[in-house]
């Protein structure tokens, strides 16, 4: 019998400085830089024959879908190329000549690995071979995909419970895919699913739900040139979904305005180059904001509540501010909104939002003359504790102006990862919902169970307490990505078993159970066979609207096995006949799973034929303005309180955020080149009066500590860079700062970690 080694793993990696070179941050995106970097990439990853056969079919009707984030094409992609600058590098980071081989982990160990740092480990290569983890070993070895899915099984049949297994997801997985593992975990018997999008988006499908009946956005993309006024908050689009500043390009020359709400003033936002224009390349490009607002951290909803009190007096005077006959026809809790902004003084919530007044009052003026309005957001208002009210906020002002269910108007939630949405909408969910536990019932023939699941943070706490024992991931970087690394660390190394379904090496292959499975997947852009046959599969954009993708490269390995037909191989396994569903054959016939999709979620009917060409919406009660399952029947407005910071005088509040060189945990480089900061990663932002204050001059270095319910956490090592940025505030990167986050410090409702607003002190070293 074998016996377990404790393996000596780096949870958090070095923490040693690269070379920082500082310049000017930059005034304007994409342009010939952007094009240049791209390609840099592409080249050195794929060569350049393959990076431009591949390019051409990123995004096109007949193509594969950018594997970055959730953006829409547009319904007619252009042949000069539908892709952005950090597109290409999510297609150069899967679509690499390097591999990860059985030779490679012979020659290190998991614990030499977890000494390098994620930007080295993640530009190993490819994944090409089923690897295991044994207890007693500290490199992994070959394993066969059978001899996989039997351990597999046997460890989930040894559990006491299901409710002992944890099924992650990240948003990179297939409908297909997505909806075929939702079905096995609730065949294995439990609703164990925790999601990315529990520490994503999550406070915005709780709040646009319990306000709107949905919790996805309602516009469209064709909506941006329509809409007189776009407000984006809380999003650093330039850097995060590219080519949404095309559409913010075509409001403005449409004549529309843009507010952006933001404690940094972001590059991307304050003027586009459109690599895909003569004039992008030649002129000074596009001016996209036209009032920038620079709150403080998390004072959103102050802002937001001083805009609508001004509104409010100026409806008073007008008249027509807001839109009383939508509010009449389709609210709920007019008055008593009124009524609670009078509670609040001017001063106070100017005071606490840190913005100037007359720039308030611009931004007033244009929300009083328009009503075609879009609010796009993303995690700068999702990642507090008072999430799911920031976007409730936002909701109250769109309903005055009624600013929904019309061109040019509505809600904008830009979701992260290209498929999050859908696999959501498939079933990835640790709720219990009736409706879809019936049909899958009536269609599959087994009882799925009644019981809630654990989301991101609670899984992490069962494992941790030990009543979580086999972790399996389809795709993402569990421990990176999540709160507080080492916490997430010691949960991990509690399981049994921890399997990755995954494209790329990264630190969750590391920081295991005491066995561990790494199981390599084919990624977006590789061709998907079945017996000589192209197969494709369907995503969700960000706008509810689902399409095919179809890839076409020469997959990294002959040995690599698509999601569904791994999670096919492991129901298999673990059914061995005994269940109602035939696993293997469904797991194999995507149209076979695309027709069951049909059967078991709302507005896939016929998916196998719709999903061909540009695709079609999901049905959207919110831009039908059917508002019939909420209370009264009706949209409803929300009252929300202040966030409540007690920061003592020597703390500051950080925000956790994305470079322009990575996605998520996935670090493309070691640039910043929006913000000019270029070779390192371990910075923090700071605005100059503080490092007076502070005594601290520019790449001094300073431990990041925070304290929650008496626990210290320490980040060491990062360098001080002076940046315009609301005194008081930090801004560093995610994840180096994760190790921070509190795991049980959460959103309201939502549970969505508070990564964006940590409470710090800071220390010189
Ligand atoms: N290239 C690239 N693309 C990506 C990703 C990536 O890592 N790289 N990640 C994908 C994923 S999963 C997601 S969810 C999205 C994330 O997209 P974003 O949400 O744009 O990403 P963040 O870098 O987290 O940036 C949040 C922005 O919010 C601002 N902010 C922070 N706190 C506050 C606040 O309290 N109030 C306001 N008003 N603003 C605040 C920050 O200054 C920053 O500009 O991007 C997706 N696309
Ligand atoms: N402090 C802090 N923490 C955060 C955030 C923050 O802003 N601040 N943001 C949060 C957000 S918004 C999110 S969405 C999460 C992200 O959390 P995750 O989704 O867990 O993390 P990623 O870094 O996107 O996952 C990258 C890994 O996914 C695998 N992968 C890539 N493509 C595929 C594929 O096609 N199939 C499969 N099976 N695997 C694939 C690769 O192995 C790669 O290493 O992080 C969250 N964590
Ligand atoms: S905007 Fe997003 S989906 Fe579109 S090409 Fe860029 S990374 Fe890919
Ligand atoms: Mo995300």
């Amino acid at each position: 019998m074998s016996t377990t080694k404790k393996r000596n793993i780096s949870v958090l990696g070095p923490n040693t400085f690269t070379g920082i070179k500082l310049k000017e941050p930059a005034v304007y995106a994409a342009g010939v830089p952007a094009v240049k970097v791209a390609l840099q990439h592409a080249f050195k990853e794929m060569g350049v024959i393959k990076s431009l056969s591949t390019l051409s079919h990123m995004n096109q009707k007949d193509g594969f879908d950018c594997p970055g984030c959730a953006w829409p094409d547009p319904d007619k992609p252009s042949k000069l190329g539908e892709y952005c600058e950090n597109g290409v590098k999510a297609l150069a980071e899967e679509a690499t000549n390097k591999q990860v081989d059985s030779d490679f982990f012979a020659k290190y160990s998991v614990e030499e690995l977890s000494h390098w740092s994620d930007y080295h480990i993640g530009k190993s290569g490819r994944l090409i071979q089923p690897m295991i983890l044994r207890s007693d070993s500290i490199h992994y070895k070959p394993i066969s995909w059978r001899d996989a899915y039997t351990l597999i099984a046997q460890e989930l049949h040894q559990l006491n419970s299901p409710d002992e297994g944890v099924f992650y997801t990240s948003g990179r997985s297939s409908n297909e895919a997505a909806f075929l593992y939702g079905l096995f975990v609730r065949a294995f018997g439990t609703n164990n699913m925790p999601d990315c999008s529990n520490m994503c988006h999550e406070s915005s499908g709780v709040a646009l739900g319990e306000t709107l009946g949905i919790g996805k956005g309602s516009v469209k993309l064709k909506d941006f040139e329509k809409a007189e006024v776009i407000m984006v908050i809380g999003q650093n689009p330039g850097t995060n979904h590219p080519r949404m500043l095309t559409a913010l390009q075509k409001c403005k020359e449409n004549g529309g305005k843009i507010i952006s709400v933001n404690p940094l003033e972001e590059a991307g936002l304050i003027r586009f180059k459109n690599p895909q224009e003569v004039k992008g390349v030649l002129s000074s490009g596009t001016r996209l904001t036209d009032i920038h607002l620079q709150v403080k951290i998390n004072q959103d909803v102050s802002l937001l509540k001083l805009i609508i009190k001004k509104l409010a007096i100026a409806d008073k005077e007008r008249g027509n501010v807001f839109d009383h006959k939508f509010i009449e026809t389709y609210t709920s809790g007019y008055s008593a909104l009124l009524k609670d902004i009078e509670h609040y003084s001017e001063e106070e919530l100017l005071e606490l939002s840190g913005v100037t007044e007359t720039l308030i009052d611009k931004a007033v003026e244009l929300l009083a003359g328009n009503n075609k309005i879009i609010i796009c957001w993303a995690m700068g208002l999702t990642q507090h504790k008072n999430g799911v009210e920031n976007i409730k906020e936002c909701v109250n002002l769109l309903l005055l102006k009624g600013s929904l269910g019309k061109p040019g108007a509505g809600t904008c939630p830009v979701r992260g990862h290209s498929n999050v949405q859908g696999d959501r909408t498939v079933g990835i969910m640790h709720h219990v919902s009736p409706t879809l536990n019936e049909s899958i019932e009536k269609t599959f023939g087994f009882t799925p169970p009644d019981k809630e699941g654990l989301d991101t943070v609670h899984a992490i706490e069962a494992m941790h307490n030990g009543k979580a024992k086999v972790f399996i991931a389809l795709g993402g970087n569990f421990l990176s990505a999540a709160s507080d690394t080492e916490y997430t660390a010691e949960a991990l190394q509690n399981c049994d078993l921890t399997v990755n379904i995954s494209t790329k090496l990264n630190r969750t292959h590391l920081v295991t159970g005491k066995t561990a499975l790494i199981l390599p997947t084919l990624g977006r852009s590789e061709l998907d066979e079945k017996d000589g046959k192209p197969r494709f599969f369907t995503v969700e954009n960000s706008m509810g609207k689902v399409h095919q993708s179809k890839g076409l490269l020469k997959p990294a390995s002959e040995n690599l096995k698509s999601e569904p037909e791994i999670i096919g191989g492991i129901a298999d396994a673990y059914f061995n006949g005994a269940h109602p569903v035939d696993w293997k054959t469904l797991s194999e016939d995507y149209e076979l799973i695309r027709e069951k999709i049909g059967h078991v979620i709302k507005g896939f009917d016929n998916v196998n034929n719709r999903s061909k060409g540009s695709g079609f919406y999901l049905p959207n009660n919110t831009r039908d303005l059917d508002f019939g399952k909420l209370p009264n029947q009706r949209a409803q407005f929300s009252i929300c309180g202040l966030p409540e910071h007690k920061i003592k005088e020597n703390e500051f509040i950080l925000m956790t955020i994305r470079s322009h060189d990575q996605f998520n945990t996935t670090i493309y480089g070691l640039d910043d080149r929006y913000r000019g900061i270029y070779n390192e990663r371990r910075i923090v932002l700071m605005n100059v009066k503080d490092m007076n204050t502070y005594d601290l001059k520019r790449l001094d270095v300073i431990n990041l500590i925070s304290c929650y319910d008496n626990k210290e956490r320490k980040a060491a090592n990062f360098l001080v860079v002076p940046y315009s940025i609301p005194q008081g505030n930090l801004a560093a990167y995610f994840p180096e700062t994760n190790v921070l986050v509190p795991y049980n410090h959460f959103a309201d409702k939502s549970h969505t970690p508070i990564s964006k607003s940590i409470i710090v002190q800071i220390e010189k070293v």
